[in-house]
């Protein structure tokens, strides 16, 4: 079988999830090609026990020389998003197939750079968008469709989390405008506008609010209790317009308390709705308004004839997280492996910061934005 060389840049929290799915995706899916694990790039000490622990045939400190090797296929970027751009076209300029963690980028202009390049030298391209890839999404998608929504009237959106609450919680990078762009707008905002864009249509205009509750924080690892500036987002929230008609709120927060990790979504239709809950990722609930019961209806998703899941194991024998990153490599790999078109490509995503940058903007100025 044809092998994959992988250059894998970044070792933390996304290093972890694409080495699993490199290393499992094979075992459940009918892969066109092999992955190899060939090199790991990362900065600090702990690379060589990471590069051991997931398998990688070896690891280096400078991903410059990394991406450019000839015997690297695929280079997967799951660094801070401040360097994507810098990897990804470096790596497209070397004529690598890129698969790159969202957001794709800081900022519109550093996205279209990135998409620029990926189509200058012709490089398969796809963002790390895994919830586009949980099978009860899928489903949702497959029935949207098939006309199951009718009309789409709303959607509404949310992603919760409450992981920075204690005001003693370090300055992460994901807390810094210099590293991550934004706050929870870029991180989470991020999925469930891409899921809306995926599951309903583009987005027409934008009327965003953010706001920063805890302004300073205790710098990450300091030994003399310093402080630093937060200047990024806690929360953002928006109204969005569709091209269609549709309407939608969106929500991300780091500060819903008891919320871990709560992508919610719901949307109404003229012949149906929908809602999902990532904390319950393995079900879809469904309202078909032409029963006469009314009601919605849960649907385990763990069907042999429901996408992805019936690569795994037998009815009602769930998934979990990790499982959406092995959907996206066996997706990857084999988009790769024959040519065939990968979604959300690095133009896709570019649509997806084209909403990030307007929401900022009509938050910045108190004004509605058309996106
Ligand atoms: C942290 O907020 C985070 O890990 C995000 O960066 C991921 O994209 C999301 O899937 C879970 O939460």
């Amino acid at each position: 079988m044809k092998k994959l060389n992988i250059a894998m840049i970044g070792h933390r929290f996304m290093g972890k999830a694409h080495s699993n799915a490199y290393l499992n995706a094979g075992k459940f899916f009918n892969l066109k090609a092999e992955p190899i694990r060939k090199i790991v790039c990362g900065r600090s000490e702990d690379l060589i026990t990471f590069a051991e622990k997931w398998g990688w045939e070896n690891y280096c400190h400078d991903y410059n020389e990394t991406v450019i090797r000839d015997d690297i296929d695929i280079v997967d970027i799951c660094t801070p998003n401040s360097s994507h751009a810098e990897i990804a076209i470096k790596a497209a300029n070397a004529k690598k197939a890129i698969l790159c963690e969202k957001p794709l980028a800081m900022n519109v202009a550093e996205a279209e750079d990135m998409v620029a390049a990926a189509k200058e030298n012709d490089v398969p391209t796809m963002v790390c968008f895994n919830y586009r890839r949980v099978p009860a999404i899928a489903l949702l998608k497959k029935m949207i469709d098939e006309g199951k929504l009718g009309r789409v009237y709303h959607i509404r959106a949310q992603y919760l989390q409450d992981w920075i609450m204690d005001p003693k919680f370090p300055r992460v990078w994901r807390l810094v405008k210099a590293l991550a762009g934004s706050g929870v707008h870029g991180d989470l905002n991020a999925h469930i506008i891409d899921l809306a864009r995926y599951l309903i249509g583009e987005i027409s205009g934008v009327s965003g609010l953010s706001e920063t509750f805890i302004k300073e924080r205790p710098i990450e690892n300091s030994a003399n209790g310093e402080t630093g500036i937060v200047d990024v987002d806690d929360a953002t929230l928006f109204l969005a317009k569709f091209e269609n008609g549709a309407i939608g709120t969106f929500e991300a927060t780091r500060f819903a308390g008891g919320n871990r990790n709560g992508l919610q979504l719901e949307i109404n239709g003229s012949k149906g709705s929908f809602k999902f809950n990532l904390e319950n990722m393995n079900e879809l609930f469904y309202l078909n308004l032409e029963d006469e019961e009314q009601g919605f209806k849960r649907i385990l998703v763990t069907e042999a004839n429901h996408p992805y899941v019936g690569n795994y194991w037998p009815p009602g024998h769930i998934i979990g997280y990790e499982h959406t990153f092995v959907n996206v490599v066996a997706d990857f790999v084999n988009g790769v492996a024959e040519g065939t078109p990968l979604m959300p490509d690095f133009n896709d995503a570019l649509k997806t910061q084209k909403i990030l940058d307007a929401v900022i903007k009509s938050a910045e100025e108190n004004c509605w934005m058309s996106a």
